[in-house]
């Protein structure tokens, strides 16, 4: 029996391998689906004979959990760049180094989602998301349900590979007009609807959604005849089995791959998938290994990135936006327009002065654009003759929530609202302050702090730890359970740590990354008030502007009347827990029932050491339910919302899995 089985294995897997990744099918689909329905027959009579190779092993299943998995190796990123002459720029510094020409490979740059799968002696075992290049998401089940994704190779040798997930355009276009008629959400582009696929929990779902992978670099151990270049691997990563782009070519220098991106900037709209650039890597391996990395991108690789899409649209209104340190910014309000795939109806226009370069006015014709960061901006203003009858755009002179004169700054641009009570400013401040950058109160949104103040009850963060449970009946719709909620998760607050404490109070250049360095060093807040600038400026990471700021900060009276008020009520924020990875980092973990291998302490000292958050309820924002013996209610809770419940050993086996090894 075990040979029919895996004879009627290998011609599935072979006839999906001619379907999915040549393009070239050899049976029809009747005769595909009677080998298929045989071998889940026998599958069934002879469970002990299934194996994870098994093309049935495809279809999926529910309930699956996402686990955070620590690459083997480290998926870096690439290194951006929209200019020729900064391709030029990059292949002479790098190649000055050799004596040799330095050969190049081009490769279209696939807009899907970067994965990494494993193959260990040519099975296919595990596929994690890039998550951030060190620790992503174990997608197995998923991946396998994707059929150009070969469970077996040709040959049994042990190899990880990259690639990039995608959805053809064409099925994007079906899925979507299928979701219109059945009344379900829209994807906004290809990408994102590869991304909502490939991370359904169910996985049958992922199941019924038309993805495909190119396979773009690879890493191998002890292979005979290990391939000595980028593209003899690439064409060693086809012999074994797996989808790799057929548009890829070898350039003898830098203006022959220039000449592959000039070439494919038009000709990509013809293709079935999205593409955003070009990738351009140095051919000889051992060149790249020469090359190496920086902290976060090979410099034996670059991406040319296509030029960003514009659109034209009108310049309704400009908009005043007080922020948290009381500056004036302008935002545009725009005729909503479809770019890249998005609706936009309101750009950035960075500062006053480039309204005055740009002369743009109310009611102009706009070009914006989307570049690299996730808001568009308006880059110039059309042509019209009509743009001269407009009224040319005045600066405000005040305040526009509290009418207060509007001053400059010494080497500022923006300008700033003159009242320090300003309510836009405070309500700004507010907001910062229970952002989940800063205290993290995450049961306070912008809509209940703009209820709080309006109703006179909040003015500062102090207030807000000054409110009784009463205070919260006086919203719009607050009952008993929210008011309890939110009065409870201000008081935890008080229990963070000095790195958000240092965050919240939005001293001017430390932002979250920076406080977490001064906290890490001075650990207390009276360590803090007896610094200088001398000593701030010996951190590692700490420069002269932030030091001058921070000690300044420190040594005016005010704050310090400040910060005594904040301890008066209880704070003594602390750094205790140093961070060992950021695996965990924006999950929520409760605990129920009793642990074997460690107090529950530990547990949430772990839990923190790693950048989660250990809670006492279960919501359905709870992340991970860790469940020991006799567990309590917080169990069936978990299991009514479909929270992920862990057992005390799969937890264990996942901090194991991603201690702090050096990768
Ligand atoms: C090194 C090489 C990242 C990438 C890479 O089609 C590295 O090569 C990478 F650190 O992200 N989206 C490609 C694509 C992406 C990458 C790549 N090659 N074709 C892509």
């Amino acid at each position: 029996m075990i040979d029919r089985i895996n004879f009627l294995k290998n011609e599935i897997n072979k006839h999906n391998y001619l379907y999915y990744v040549e393009d070239n099918p050899s049976v029809s689909d009747y005769e595909y689906d009677q080998l298929f329905a045989e071998l889940k027959m026998l599958e069934m009579k002879y469970p002990e004979l299934r194996t994870p190779d098994s093309p049935t092993q495809r279809v999926g299943s529910i309930s699956e959990k996402f686990l955070p998995y620590k690459h083997k190796y480290r998926l870096y990123s690439l290194d951006n760049t929209y200019s020729y002459d900064d391709l030029i720029i990059w292949y002479e510094k790098l190649s000055k180094d050799f004596k040799d020409n330095v050969e190049l490979v081009c490769e279209l740059k696939i807009d899907g989602l970067a994965i990494a799968l494993t193959y260990e002696k040519g099975i296919f075992t595990t596929g994690v998301t890039r998550g951030d290049g060190v620790t992503g998401e174990n997608i197995t089940t998923n991946l396998k349900t994707v059929k150009a994704i070969p469970l077996k190779l040709f040959k049994d040798i042990d190899v990880e590979v990259r690639g990039e997930i995608y959805m053809p355009k064409s099925s994007f276009e079906k899925l979507n007009e299928e979701n219109m008629q059945k009344g379900e959400k829209l994807f906004a582009n290809p990408r994102n609807a590869a991304a909502g696929s490939i991370r359904q929990l169910d996985s049958t779902i992922t199941a019924q959604r038309d993805l495909s992978i190119f396979v773009y670099n690879s890493s191998f151990e002890n292979i005979p005849d290990a391939p000595k270049t980028h593209y003899e691997s690439m064409m060693y990563l086809k012999q074994l089995g797996f989808r790799v782009n057929p548009n890829i070519r070898l350039c003898k220098n830098i203006h022959e791959a220039i000449e592959y991106c000039k070439e494919w900037e038009t000709k990509r709209f013809d293709l079935d998938y999205a593409t955003d650039g070009v990738v351009i890597k140095v051919n000889k391996l051992a060149y790249q290994e020469e090359l190496g990395y920086t902290a976060r991108a090979p410099k034996w690789a670059t991406a040319f990135k296509f030029p960003p899409e514009e659109a034209t649209t009108k310049l309704l209104d400009i908009e005043l936006n007080v922020g948290k340190t009381g500056a004036v910014t302008p935002v545009a309000i725009l005729n909503p327009v479809n770019l890249a795939g998005s609706t936009v109806a309101r750009a950035s226009l960075h500062n006053f002065d480039e309204i005055k370069r740009l002369d743009i006015r109310v009611g102009d014709d706009v070009v914006i654009k989307k570049a690299a960061e996730i808001i568009p901006k308006v880059i110039k203003v059309v042509d019209n003759e009509y743009h001269f009858d407009l009224p040319v755009y005045e600066n405000p002179k005040a305040c526009p929530a509290c009418g207060a004169r509007l001053e400059t700054r010494p080497d500022e641009v923006s300008l700033y609202c003159s009242n320090p009570n300003c309510p836009s400013l405070l309500k700004a401040r507010l907001e910062f302050w229970v952002s989940s950058d800063a205290m993290d109160i995450d049961k306070i949104g912008p809509g209940i702090i703009e209820q709080l103040f309006d109703k006179g009850l909040v003015r500062t963060p102090l207030d807000l730890y000054k409110l009784k449970k009463e205070d919260f009946f006086k919203l719009d719709n607050v009952k008993e359970k929210s008011a309890n909620n939110m009065y409870m998760s201000i008081q935890n607050s008080k229990k963070q740590p000095l790195s958000r404490f240092l965050t919240a109070l939005a001293i001017k250049h430390v932002g979250k990354e920076t406080a977490e360095i001064i906290a890490n060093e001075f650990k207390t807040l009276d360590r803090l008030y007896q610094t200088d600038s001398f000593e701030l400026v010996e951190i590692q990471g700490i420069g002269l502007k932030i030091a001058l700021e921070v000690s300044e900060f420190f040594a005016n009276p005010n704050n310090r009347e400040y910060l005594e008020e904040f301890r008066a009520l209880g704070f003594n924020p602390t750094q205790e827990v140093e961070r060992i990875s950021d695996v965990l980092k924006g999950k929520t973990l409760v605990l129920t029932g009793t642990l074997k291998n460690m107090t529950r302490d530990e547990a949430q000292e772990i839990i923190k050491s790693m950048g989660g958050k250990p809670t006492s309820s279960v919501s359905k924002n709870t992340s991970y339910v860790i469940v020991g013996e006799n567990p309590g209610s917080k169990l069936d809770k978990a299991q009514n919302l479909g929270v992920i419940i862990l057992t005390e050993d799969e937890f264990l086996e996942m901090i194991k899995a991603n201690s702090p090894v050096e990768i």
